[in-house]
């Protein structure tokens, strides 16, 4: 159960993003930091393909996920060499078949981040205390335009960071296979790891509150590197934002 103590750090951020009052309507928390000289058409797309649904499931809903997964997730070692070397202190799965309450969870799930048609195959990743998911991109030969993931046990900086790829228009500018032939794509890889660095760039911080829901599409799932920040560089708009043990439940729509 999360009890947000007066200071807690989320309670401060959550403090301060309601006070700027000209950033919010009456239930959108501002939980996105812009950083570098965004083209504003760009900035535009992204807060619209870039959505956090916060409070996505209760406290019951969550601690009934974790009771599902937990048996299997605890067997498991954590790893520390990915073989992409994108994670870092993680373990995964994938599950089809859940109980009937979670299953009603991952219903909502399609129906607000697909519009209906999702993989039916759903992604789980549990990541330790010191794990980190570093930049990376989703490969588009296993993956279409929309991952979305709910946040289990802890919160965390998700940071999303302009690529020096060419951009990519989906849909009309190329499929997955075209783009490989293009060299965006370079190989079979599930996670691929661009150069996108920070200086002369534009980039974006979101928190990712405890039981929320991302929904990453279009221009923030092709055009950008993801990773959840270290626990020693977790923080957000000069907060520390404390990352324990996380499990996301991911959910993406086929290629
Ligand atoms: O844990 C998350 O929410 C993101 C996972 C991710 O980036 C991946 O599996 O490629």
């Amino acid at each position: 159960m999360i009890i947000l103590n007066r200071c807690s750090p989320l309670r401060q951020i959550l403090r301060r993003c309601y006070s700027q009052a000209a950033e919010i309507t009456s239930n959108k928390i501002n939980l996105t930091a812009f950083f570098g000289k965004w083209p504003e058409t760009e900035q535009q797309e992204f807060r619209e393909h870039m959505r956090i649904i916060t409070d996505f499931i209760s406290e019951s809903e969550e601690q009934q996920l974790h009771e599902e997964i937990e048996p299997y997730m605890s067997r498991l070692r954590y790893e520390f060499d990915h073989w992409d070397d994108a994670i870092h202190g993680f373990r995964e799965t994938e599950r089809k078949k859940w109980f009937p309450k979670n299953r009603e969870i991952l219903e909502r799930v399609r129906k607000v981040a697909f519009d209906g048609a999702v993989m039916p195959y759903v992604h789980i990743l549990d990541l330790a205390p010191d794990g980190v998911i570093k930049p990376h991109v989703d490969s588009t030969r296993y993956c279409g335009t929309t991952i979305s993931g709910i946040s289990l046990l802890s919160d965390s900086v998700m940071r999303l960071v302009r690529t020096d790829a060419q951009r990519y228009n989906q849909p009309s500018s190329g499929t997955a296979k075209e783009l490989e032939s293009k060299g965006s794509e370079p190989d079979a890889a599930y996670r691929h790891q661009p150069a996108a660095s920070l200086e002369n760039n534009f980039y974006a911080d979101l928190l990712l509150p405890r039981r929320s829901l991302y929904i990453m599409s279009h221009t923030a799932r092709y055009n950008f590197t993801h990773e959840i920040l270290a626990k020693e560089h977790s923080e957000f708009q000069g907060t520390p934002v404390p990352k324990t043990r996380r499990i996301s439940i991911i959910c993406r729509n086929d290629p």
